[in-house]
């Protein structure tokens, strides 16, 4: 059967259910192909097929465009624009930066420091920095703003070395690099961390790149919140661009093209990735078999960015003139990143054979040309021009966020045993012939004798201040407002809101069982109507602001949307309608726990990027949180975020029956491994409310001598249950340290325990206080406790202090300060893992004992879940018994009756917790 008129769902990429309504038509234009072909061949027959659907987009009659073109540049020699700078100039400086970011790394490995670091990805990448910082990086005193830059982590040294150039690193500290503590200048530490770290370099470092993935993910939320500002007429962020440069192998990972769609979507034109295409990764080859470069066009078009490809230097140009058959494109085409790898770890002479030799008209088109000749052609991403060409394009486009995916050699200037070869990424030393040639390549004036000497440690070369090209290079920073990278912090003084916005939470829910999501949500509220400050709340929810009773925010704040909406909504006459707008104050990613975290990096470290404090607060199910998201988190850590992160439906038995996947038994453990979050896991509405306020004084307020550079991590639950009004003269400073007596035993002249709880287990030990005064005669002080994670912490400080000066007197803490009049033994409970308040148990003098939620969540009711693990109030009142009998003031006959008395072994016999609340 003839192809054309053969059925099926897609024929010759047409819907079969598209009528052919001119039929002989159709069938003449067809005929005419089949003449194109037959006559001009089939590289003839391709160029007029591309150039018609070329055509046919410019008329845009609706011809989705190539996900693949051929494998050249994307902007012809004819298309180039002019350049503006001193091409000869700007290339000696880069040599230097070069040799400098090599010997940062080299003299790092001298006896006895030895402490790695990388060489080749800079080397790979100098050329695409230098444009950017020559031409287009604008720094923080550019009038429109500046520029977000993501440096890609592994050319770190290549920053450095350029702040060297620029003055603002000296050689010594250059010295310090990967010596962050050891390395002493004028008696104090002052060495330089590895990668991008701001936590450790705060006025260099902005943005945290070197764990895979994580930075085009925020480089991307951090384009989108520049447009909510300028949306919600916060700031004038029109001429500010997001520049993120990114390896090839790292977009392997999942995360460097989750969010690709968000950036088509939200029409990101402020948005710019530059992936440096050396073709290799840490092993070897990105795509030996196949092209890595074709692959990310295809990819990025059909996500809908705008591609330009910068694959061949100048020198091609000529042969690509001259290729009028398509001979040259076509092998271009063929060849396999593996091979063209081979090629540059080969010779002139291995390419004229293996490349050019394969086609008689290719092997003619460099006839003329030396082995020589040939290795010097190079790839685009070493061709300062054509690199140019390719920014200036990007920075114009509008509408669309635009990939420039870039061809390099990796360890590109350091001789033959870096260049593409498969183990450079992890090289780190340079024998002496290594270092003469990359001296002689560099042009840097430095003798074999001085290479000879001491080849452990060649010098670093800077010409003086006053040479021209550095008067040149910082003439081009001055024009374009100043270095880069830069982080700058300052504070700014807000308003805080006073006492009034803080009631909601203090005087109780009255008789209204709410739980304490609702508790929070009005917090919030409250917080956001205030006038000055109201604005300044960026509330981030992946798609559960139903379940967290947030809908109420819809209709007010408002869900942002940079297209605003242009639908009727369906539910538009309800109270609670959907509402999407250009201003919105919500920030709702969509089922993105990872775009929420970065969305919350982004918004969390406004006040340093915009100088415009912002408050993130990102609610989300406690579950995919720290869990999910860990690494986003600890990026964020490393940005000195600032925020509120609220763990909702949080805790292993509280979420109804939701099981496995959902009950949340260990999040404030895994919290407590981020050094800058402070979490806190309350049990009623005012221990929010003052833990909100603490958080916001200490982000946003004066110094109070405490890192400001924090997250509150707040745990949040379901279940619906009286919020009690503020107790009189609450300990408040117990509450925010973490522990404070909620209520002391009764009078009954029984025996003491302690009884400590957090969250949703605060209730269980009132009522195990009840029982253990009512059916025992045993007198319980109840503990609320708020954090277990910051007694640790304090208490750790304690130790740590002892152990430098064993001497003096040493600090209490403060957990063991607030348990030291406390009398008996201590049973500690929470709806999480027995770790989490094990966190205290060597601070505490007591006999300690804790009940948990171990092991896998279940599906089941709250009571009986709750026995299932043997938390509930029967299990701390037997446990209480235990521990009594243990320090010798009972039988443990008297144990063993509770434990008959409450059915232990019987999950039916639960009663602990109400089942209503399923969801907020
Ligand atoms: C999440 C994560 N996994 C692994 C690594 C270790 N690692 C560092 S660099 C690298 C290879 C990078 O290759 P590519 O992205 O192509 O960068 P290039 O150095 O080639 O420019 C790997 C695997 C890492 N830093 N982060
Ligand atoms: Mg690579």
């Amino acid at each position: 059967m003839d192809n054309r008129t053969q059925s099926g769902p897609i024929l010759n990429g047409l819907p079969s259910q598209v009528p052919d309504i001119d039929p002989e038509e159709t069938d003449e234009w067809l005929d005419s192909l089949d003449a194109l072909i037959d006559e001009g061949g089939r590289s003839r027959a391709r160029y007029v097929m591309l150039r018609m659907l070329e055509r046919s987009r410019q008329r845009q009659i609706g011809v989705p465009s190539l996900t693949a073109t051929d494998y050249v540049n994307t902007i012809g020699p004819e298309n180039e624009p002019w350049f503006p700078g001193d091409e000869e100039v700007e290339r000696r400086y880069r040599s230097w930066n070069r040799w400098n970011a090599a010997m940062i790394v080299h003299r790092a490995q001298r006896p006895g420091i030895e402490v790695g670091g990388h060489i080749s990805t800079y080397a790979s990448s100098a050329t695409l920095y230098e444009v950017g910082l020559n031409h287009f990086f604008r720094g923080k005193d550019h009038p429109g703003g500046g520029d977000h830059i993501f440096y890609q982590g592994h050319a770190s040294p290549g920053m450095y070395a350029r702040a060297f150039l620029e003055g603002r690193m000296s050689a010594d500290e250059l010295d310090g690099f990967r010596q962050q503590q050891s390395h002493f200048i004028d008696g104090r530490p002052a060495g330089l961390p590895s990668y991008p770290h701001p936590r450790q370099l705060p006025h260099f470092w902005e943005h945290p790149t070197v764990s895979m993935g994580i930075g085009p993910m925020n480089a991307i939320t951090q384009a989108q919140f520049d447009k909510y500002l300028l949306n919600r007429g916060i700031k004038d962020t029109s001429q500010q661009q997001t520049w993120a440069f990114l390896g090839d192998g790292e977009l392997d990972e999942p995360e460097s093209r989750g969010m690709l769609h968000v950036a088509a979507y939200e029409e990101l034109d402020n948005l710019n990735f530059v992936i440096n295409c050396n073709l290799q990764r840490l092993d070897g080859p990105v795509r030996g078999n196949g092209k890595i470069i074709q692959e990310l066009e295809a990819f990025f078009r059909g996500a809908g960015w705008n591609v330009i490809k910068v694959i061949w230097g100048r020198e091609w140009d000529e042969l690509l003139a001259k290729d009028r058959d398509g001979a040259l494109v076509n092998i271009m085409n063929e060849t396999p990143d593996g091979d063209y790898q081979t090629y540059k770890g080969e010779s002139g002479g291995f390419i004229r054979d293996n490349f050019f030799g394969r086609d008689p008209r290719t092997k003619a088109l460099v006839e003329d040309y030396s082995d020589e000749r040939i290795w010097r052609l190079k790839r685009g991403g070493h061709d300062y021009r054509k690199v140019f060409a390719a920014y200036k394009s990007a920075f114009e486009h509008t509408g669309q966020p635009t990939v420039i995916l870039v061809k390099t050699v990796k360890g590109y200037s350091l001789g033959p045993h870096f260049e593409a070869r498969n183990a450079t990424h992890q090289m780190k030393k340079m024998t002496v012939d290594d270092l003469k040639l990359a001296r002689d390549h560099f042009q840097i004036p430095i003798s074999d004798k001085q290479l000879e000497d001491d080849p452990k440690l060649p010098p670093y070369y800077h010409p003086g201040e006053d040479a021209p090209e550095i008067k040149y290079l910082q003439e081009r920073r001055a024009a374009l407002g100043g270095y880069s990278p830069e982080r700058r912090s300052t504070h700014i003084d807000l308003k805080l809101p006073g006492d009034k916005a803080y009631e909601v939470g203090k005087r109780g829910s009255g008789k209204q069982e709410i739980a304490t999501t609702m508790g929070f949500v009005r917090i919030l509220k409250d917080l956001m109507r205030d006038k000055e400050f109201g604005k300044r709340f960026v509330p981030i929810i992946p798609d559960e602001a139903r379940t967290f009773g947030m809908d109420s925010f819809f209709p007010t704040a408002k869900i942002y949307n940079p297209h605003g909406q242009n639908y009727v909504s369906v539910d538009r006459d309800l109270f609670l309608a959907y509402k999407e707008a250009t201003d919105g104050q919500l920030l709702h990613v969509g089922i993105n726990e990872a775009g929420a975290t970065a969305a919350l990096t982004a918004a969390g470290t406004s006040y340093a990027t915009h100088g415009e404090p912002m408050i993130p607060f990102y609610i989300f199910y406690s579950m995919f949180g720290f869990q999910r998201t860990g690494d986003f988190f600890w990026a964020a850590g490393d940005q000195m975020a600032r925020g509120f992160v609220l763990g909702a439906t949080a805790g292993r038995t509280t979420l109804v029956a939701e099981g496995l996947q959902h009950g949340d038994g260990h999040s404030p453990l895994l919290a407590s491994t981020y050094p800058s979050v402070v979490s806190y896991d309350p049990a009623y509405g005012y221990e929010i409310a003052h833990i909100v306020r603490d958080g916001l004084e200490r982000m946003y307020g004066p110094d109070d001598g405490r890192d400001p550079d924090v997250l509150y991590y707040i745990t949040l639950y379901n279940e619906p249950m009286v919020q009690p009004a503020e107790p009189e003269g609450l300990d408040v400073d117990g509450v925010l340290r973490g522990m404070y007596r909620l209520a002391s035993g009764p009078d009954n002249g029984g025996p003491k325990v302690q009884l400590l709880a957090s969250g949703v287990a605060v209730p269980w030990i009132l009522e195990a206080q009840r029982m253990l005064d009512e059916d025992w005669g045993v007198s319980a002080d109840v503990w609320s406790v708020t954090s277990w994670s910051e007694l640790r912490r304090e208490a750790l400080e304690c130790d740590d202090e002892r152990l430098t000066n064993p001497e003096a007197e040493p600090r209490v803490p403060f957990v063991t300060a607030q348990m030291a009049e406390a009398e008996g033994p201590v049973i500690a409970t929470s709806d999480y893992m027995r770790a989490v308040p094990d966190q205290i148990r060597q601070y505490v003098p007591n006999h300690f004992t804790s009940l948990g939620t171990d092991g896998y969540a279940i599906s089941d009711t709250r009571p009986a879940a709750r026995r299932y693990y043997l938390v509930d109030s029967a299990s701390v009142v037997t446990q209480a018994l235990i521990s009594l009998a243990d320090t010798g003031v009972i039988p443990i006959e008297k144990a063993a009756e509770a434990a008959r008395k409450y059915e232990l072994d019987d999950v039916r016999a639960g009663t602990t917790g109400s089942t209503e609340g399923a969801s907020a």
